[in-house]
């Protein structure tokens, strides 16, 4: 497919003042009746009237209530032309569409006999012809007209405005969306809910009301979604001075969602994942992903409703800042609540939720920033919008916003988020525009900070320090390079904000005296703008040991050459609990990528002695915070060691894990079996950071004892999973039997599924841990045929996201060494299922597809066999632009 090029971008040639909607729904042939008023951009080169569609069906069109000429009027690849006089126009259009027919969940469809509407990126074009565009933002009126009986619900943006009976069964109601929009942002839903309402007062004291809309049975999993709604609400009030602006906000579960959910103008449609959560049938971080996408989708009404894209390049002006905005909102929510533990005990809340959140950075952007998909925040081409939905625009993109927060200040980014809206409130604009606000805002130029914007790939920083005795200075010298990415050979020097501290040999920080300054604290901030740079640091009567980019202060790979002994002493001492957290983390990456290499020369696999008294050290330390250590003693994932393997091997890696978690679960047994006596959690479930850890850290306790095979451990896990009262302790403990050589192990997976069969939610967590199980025992068939055979299971369902996601995704993802079997047989099994998903939803496909984009990197045998399957992709005909795009770029 041919790629789209942001260069490329032309305003508008005519804008829609006003759309008028009317739908007859009906699940095989819905009518879509639509009036277009259209007004010429006298600020536009004069063009046509061009208008988007896809799989629709045209039955009328007439201009300013005439049949237009035929010459007026030009069929396209992708739409229709019209040719239009004058300064303004009324286009009416009748379409039909088949939403039963329509398994791609983008436009409208049907998820258990409702109708549902996904629209972004580019899903109202396959609802009626329009200019669909971000930048073409216009003043929606909705008329919904639905059966009465299985859809007696109608909902569609903004404002209800009249509703009623109509003959033969049916009724219809009619919504007004009072501000203008793009369509990515049109929603509607018809179908049998029932709804939890609050009606609240924003800060202006203006009442709204609230909904979350879910299917009848489900109300009681409701309120955390409607909690979390009213804490994001307060949050932007008080954070940004931001309100609430229309008189109701609905929030409405779905079963069948491409992604997490859909920020819709006052309708916001959710994956039910992020919705639905009781104790007994939502863990720890299912609630806490419930609090963030909630608040995301929310905090998307100013940052990407009011101020949307001028283009689908712009996607991270929304998205990145949005995803800060979610990220320091759930630190403040995670900080606030574990305050009543004390100071020290919401800094620890606040860090393990900045380790949660590089974790992923590190894990998917890193990796997509080092293969075939690497691309800038905002990227130059594309050949299919909804591949760009990735870590790096969402992720990296926050990184950025928080560079900027850093650099700037709380108060300086306030100032220029003040100024975006005051500029642009109602507008379609650009990244730079953002940029602009925050440097007119603080009077500074941050012309070299937009290379960010443009720059794919993630930069390598080193350190090199020197200590003179002498004159009790330190030289800390930095370099950044940005290795080349496709289409880009070479980079420039970005500003990269370094959080630095200095560490004295007794593990308390010094107080940092920078040439020229005499501020005292103990972390100070040192832009590195440059290729090398050094910063001298006074006043200091020992040589000490650094700890760098504390708090992950810019998205780069920091390469230190610290050795064992340096790493166990930050692990011991840094004041900075990520880079303690860190410390632990590259401490176990160079233990774990010794014993792959032992495993390739066949030499026994043996854990140094100081790396476990290290770890013992930490995970007994009851000063630290068991959300913290349950963090820092979890192993680092295993998509991100294979990034850092020179040839990624999954196999030696595996050995290596298992050989690491069996040590470390034997040889600490008894510091185990302690720490879960200790941290029993007791009274009713309730979402808390203090009872997470403990939870986090006891499960974490059963892991590394079942791995190792400790009788005693396995006993607790089997007792944890007879009676739990909640699935953070229910799902630890299966998950714990599961993954160990306990023959048990299916006798609890039996008991789980019977005791959740008709919940859809809980059964994607027991895909998901089947297909992502390690074999501990050697004797046990290999995980692809208890995936296939699960593929048959009558709960699984292939044209279900959720389902494919869970028992696919996790095995192509998160289970490395069993997808890549030496036989090649995983592959295979890749192609057949990515050719399959693709006939019905190349969404999803793609997705699926992207899981084998950095095959390059593997062994010559892998790659021999994986070329194979890749190339078998691409040959197929009529392959989507989705899955194209990413073999293509898989096989450049
Ligand atoms: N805009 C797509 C879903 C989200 O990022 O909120
Ligand atoms: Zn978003």
């Amino acid at each position: 497919a041919p790629s789209i090029l942001r260069s490329d971008y032309v305003p508008l040639a005519w804008r829609i003042d006003h759309l008028d909607l009317h739908f007859n729904l009906d699940p095989v042939a819905t009518i879509v009746k639509s009036r277009l008023r259209c007004v010429r951009n006298a600020l536009a080169p004069a063009a046509p009237l061009r208008l988007f569609g896809e799989d629709i069906e045209l039955l009328d069109l007439t201009v300013n209530g005439a049949q237009p000429a035929p010459d007026a009027i030009r069929r396209t690849a992708d739409g229709i032309e019209i040719a239009l006089e004058g300064e303004s126009a009324e286009i009416e259009i009748a379409t039909r569409i088949d939403p039963s027919a329509n398994t791609t969940l983008s436009g409208l469809y049907l998820s258990r006999g409702g109708f549902f509407t996904q629209c972004e990126a580019e899903g109202f074009r396959r609802i009626t012809f329009f200019p669909d565009r971000p930048d073409a933002m216009t003043r929606f009126t909705v008329t919904l007209e639905a059966d009465t009986a299985t859809c007696p619900v109608l909902l569609s943006n903004g404002n209800l405005i009249e509703q009623g009976p109509l003959d033969g069964g049916r009724h219809y109601a009619r919504w007004e969306d009072p501000f203008p929009k793009p369509s990515y942002l049109f929603a509607l839903v018809a179908a049998n809910l029932v709804s939890l309402e609050r009606r609240v007062n924003t800060a202006s004291g203006r009442e709204v009301l609230l909904q979350v809309w879910v299917e009848d049975g489900n109300l009681d999993r409701a309120g955390h979604a409607m909690d979390s709604l009213i804490h994001s609400m307060r949050w932007d009030e008080e954070t940004f001075g931001l309100e609430l602006d229309l008189d109701r906000f609905m929030i409405v579960a779905v079963s069948d969602f491409n992604m997490g959910a859909m920020e819709n103008k006052g309708l916001n449609i959710f994956n039910s994942k992020y919705v639905l959560a009781k104790p007994d049938t939502a863990t720890d971080i299912d609630y806490e992903n419930i609090e963030s996408v909630v608040a995301h989708e929310y905090f998307h009404n100013w940052t990407g409703n009011r101020v949307t894209c001028r283009d689908w390049f712009q996607l991270t002006l929304k998205e990145g800042l949005t995803v800060f905005r979610d990220q320091q909102f759930s630190a403040d929510m995670l900080g606030r609540m574990a305050e009543a533990g004390g100071e020290a005990a919401a800094a620890s809340a606040r860090a393990v939720k900045r380790i949660d959140d590089v974790r992923v950075l590190r894990t998917a952007q890193f990796a997509e920033d080092a293969g075939p998909m690497a691309h800038p925040i905002r990227p130059d081409s594309y050949q299919e919008i909804n591949n760009f939905y990735t870590a790096t625009v969402y992720e990296k993109g926050a990184e950025v916003i928080r560079m900027l927060h850093t650099l700037l200040g709380a108060e300086g980014f306030r100032n220029g988020m003040d100024l975006y809206f005051s500029y642009h409130d109602g507008q379609a604009v650009t990244c730079d525009d953002f940029v602009d606000c925050m440097a007119e805002a603080n009077g500074r130029d941050l012309d070299q900070f937009m290379r960010w914007y443009g720059q794919a790939g993630t930069p390598r920083v080193t350190a090199q320090g020197h200590y003179d005795a002498e004159s009790r200075s330190y030289t800390l010298t930095l370099t950044q390079h940005t290795p080349p990415t496709p289409g880009q050979p070479e980079k420039l020097p970005l500003v990269i904000p370094v959080a630095v501290g200095l560490i004295g040999p007794d593990g308390t920080d010094l107080p940092l005296r920078l040439q020229a300054d005499n501020h005292g604290a103990t972390t100070k901030l040192i832009e590195l703008t440059e290729a090398e740079q050094s910063f001298e640091f006074t006043d200091l009567d020992f040589e000490p040991v650094p700890s760098l980019l504390r708090g992950f202060s810019a998205p780069v790979i920091l390469e230190l050459d610290d050795d064992d002994a340096r790493l166990a002493f930050r692990m011991a001492h840094d004041s900075d609990a990520f880079n303690r957290w860190d410390a632990a983390q590259r401490y176990a990456e160079r233990v774990i990528l010794a014993l792959a290499a032992d495993a390739a020369a066949g030499r026994p696999l043996a854990v140094p002695d100081a790396f476990v008294s290290a770890f013992r050290a930490l995970l007994t330390n009851d000063a630290l915070d068991p959300a913290f250590r349950a963090q820092a003693a979890a192993l680092p994932a295993e998509a991100y060691l294979l990034e850092r393997m020179t040839v990624a091997d999954p196999a030696l890696l595996r050995a290596a894990l298992m050989a690491l978690m069996r040590e470390l679960g034997g040889a600490l047994s008894d510091e185990w079996l302690t720490l879960y006596r200790k941290h029993e959690v007791t009274g009713p479930y309730r979402y808390h950071p203090a009872d997470a850890g403990r939870r986090a850290l006891r499960n974490l306790a059963l892991k590394y004892l079942a791995a190792a095979g400790v009788g005693e451990g396995l006993e607790r896990a089997h007792a944890q999973f007879a009676r739990f009262d909640n699935m953070t302790e229910g799902f630890g403990a299966l998950a714990a039997l599961v993954n160990s050589a306990n023959p048990a192990r299916e006798a609890a997976l039996d008991t789980f599924h019977r005791r959740y069969r008709d919940d859809a939610l809980v059964l994607d967590k027991w895909f998901a841990l089947q297909a992502g199980a390690w074999r501990w025992n050697a004797e046990a068939a290999p995980v692809l045929e208890r995936v296939r055979r699960l593929m048959g299971d009558p709960d699984f369902s292939i044209e279900n996201p959720n389902k494919v996601y869970a028992l696919l995704g996790s095995f192509f993802r998160a289970n490395p060494a069993e997808f890549h079997l030496p036989d090649g047989s995983g592959y295979v099994f890749w192609a057949d299922q990515v050719l399959a998903l693709d006939r019905r939803n190349p969404q999803v496909a793609s997705r699926v597809a992207r899981a084998l984009e950095s095959w390059r990197r593997f062994t010559p045998e892998i790659r021999d066999r994986v070329g194979v399957q890749l190339e078998r992709v691409r040959s197929v005909v009529g392959l989507s632009p989705d899955v194209a795009e990413i073999i293509d770029k898989a096989l450049q």
